[in-house]
């Protein structure tokens, strides 16, 4: 069967006034509502809507019917009416009933967060595994909201004649889209083999393997084009990319490795999206590093970070090796640069400075071997001597005065092993936090 996708703006361009509600929920989880509403207004123009209006509401909590208060829908309708919009963009996720609701009273098409980031990647699936993925959430945001036309039936009453040979056109449609998502479950099953099929023949060769990965725009295709010259779609856009791409990369010292890029991560990335694209995002759990590429000169930064984090968590890779890319330094001040920081290693990148595309390249060659460290012992410890020579490859071993001095490549696993006794006797980490600065 032919794949197909539904997105929301057909012919007539979208002129959209843009809504916002923040509750006391949102105060308790410390959302920044005016980031989200201002990635809003991305994610609209990146789905081809006109901008027209933001609008914004405190409110304690969310309006069962209306989503926001009644007195607010009012307004919000004599300001699309003024601006001659056609649409209104909530920020967050609306019920079945509430789109019904306000589709009535507002008299124009009502679309959530959800829907819109939906309509993105129903834009850009290009692959059969895209497309699927890209379906599979749509029509599952739909099932549970397709109650609408229930209302009318409800006029029919319940029960009695309303079953049956009789189906209602809501049960029929409900009937259709539970076989056709079922059948795309199937179809995406098959991907997914195919895929684990080709990555563990990948892994059985022994391939070191890299993800790229980060929130949306962070400059993850432009990392992989810069240090493959791979072909790939670089875009000041939210969402550019929505398949994984591999290439191979040479490291400074021969050695292949497969890198790989990824869909880009968002806050609130509806629950359905991150089920259906769990095959293409098992690439990141799969690999043996993630290089999480972060836009240093976004505002939002460090919400970015942490969104990013969660959702590894979700995935199961919270535990992978991670290296911290700030990128973009290019465009920040020195005294942002300064601040940035993250808990494990990190790098301060520009994806267009070829010399930090080497700085890259030597740290990803060092996190495949280990990290080289010099150790100091004294001469009559013996029995650290000997410690040494467990925790990794001796590369050279010199004298200082009453000292002994081993540089090694330290094999993390048996680092940890061993309990830090050498930890004391630490001269030098080779790998430095600083570098690219
Ligand atoms: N100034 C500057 N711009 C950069 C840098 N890296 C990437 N960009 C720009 O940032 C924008 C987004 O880059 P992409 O590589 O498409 O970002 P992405 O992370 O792949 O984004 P998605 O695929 O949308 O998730 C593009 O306009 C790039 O040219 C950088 O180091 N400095
Ligand atoms: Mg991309």
């Amino acid at each position: 069967m032919k794949q197909q996708t539904y997105t929301t703006n057909a012919k007539e361009q979208d002129r959209a006034v843009l809504v916002s509600l923040y509750t006391n929920e949102h105060k308790k989880e410390e959302v920044n509502m005016e980031y989200s509403l201002a990635e809003l207004v991305g994610l609209a123009e990146t789905a081809g809507a006109e901008v027209l209006d933001t609008i914004t509401q405190n409110k304690e909590s969310k309006d069962p019917k209306w989503f926001i208060g009644k007195g607010k829908v009012e307004e919000l309708k004599i300001r699309i009416d003024e601006l001659g919009g056609n649409t209104a963009i909530f920020d967050q996720e609306l019920s079945g009933a509430q789109v019904r609701n306000l589709e009535a009273a507002l008299d124009v098409k009502i679309i959530d967060r959800t829907q819109l980031i939906l309509d993105i990647f129903a834009q850009r699936a290009k692959t059969r595994e895209g497309i699927i993925q890209v379906e599979l959430a749509q029509l599952s945001y739909l099932l549970p909201r397709l109650s609408g036309q229930g209302k009318n039936l409800s006029r029919l009453g319940a029960g009695i004649g309303t079953r049956g040979p009789g189906e209602t056109k809501l049960e029929t449609d409900r009937r259709h889209i539970r076989e056709r998502i079922s059948d795309l479950k199937a179809q995406l099953e098959e991907v997914v083999r195919h895929r684990t099929l080709h990555r563990e023949r990948r892994k059985k060769s022994g391939i070191f393997q890299v993800a790229l990965v980060g929130y949306t725009n962070a400059g993850k295709s432009t990392l992989l084009k810069q240090l493959t010259q791979a072909d790939v779609l670089v875009e000041d856009q939210l969402f550019a990319t929505l398949d994984p791409t591999s290439r191979t990369l040479v490291l400074p010292a021969g050695k292949e490795i497969v890198i790989t890029d990824t869909v880009g991560f968002i806050q609130n990335l509806p629950h359905d999206l991150v089920a259906a694209f769990r095959a293409t995002l098992e690439e990141a759990n799969e690999a043996d590093l993630i290089l999480h590429v972060v836009d240093s000169s976004s505002d939002n930064r460090t919400d970015q970070m942490r969104v990013v984090q969660k959702v590894l968590g979700d995935l199961g890779a919270a535990g992978k090796e991670q290296l911290t890319l700030f990128n973009k330094i290019d465009l920040c001040t020195p005294e942002e640069r300064e601040m940035l920081t993250s808990e494990g290693d990190y790098l301060k990148i520009s994806a267009y400075t070829p010399e930090d595309l080497d700085k890259l390249k030597d740290a990803i060659q060092e996190k495949m071997t280990g990290d080289t460290r010099t150790f100091r012992i004294p001469a009559d410890r013996g029995d650290l001597a000997a410690h040494v020579y467990r925790i990794g490859e001796v590369l050279e071993q010199t004298f200082d005065e009453e000292d002994m001095l081993f540089e090694v490549r330290v094999n993390k696993i048996d680092y940890e092993k061993s309990g830090y006794i050498l930890e004391p006797f630490l001269e030098t980490n080779t790998f430095a936090n600083t570098a690219g600065e």
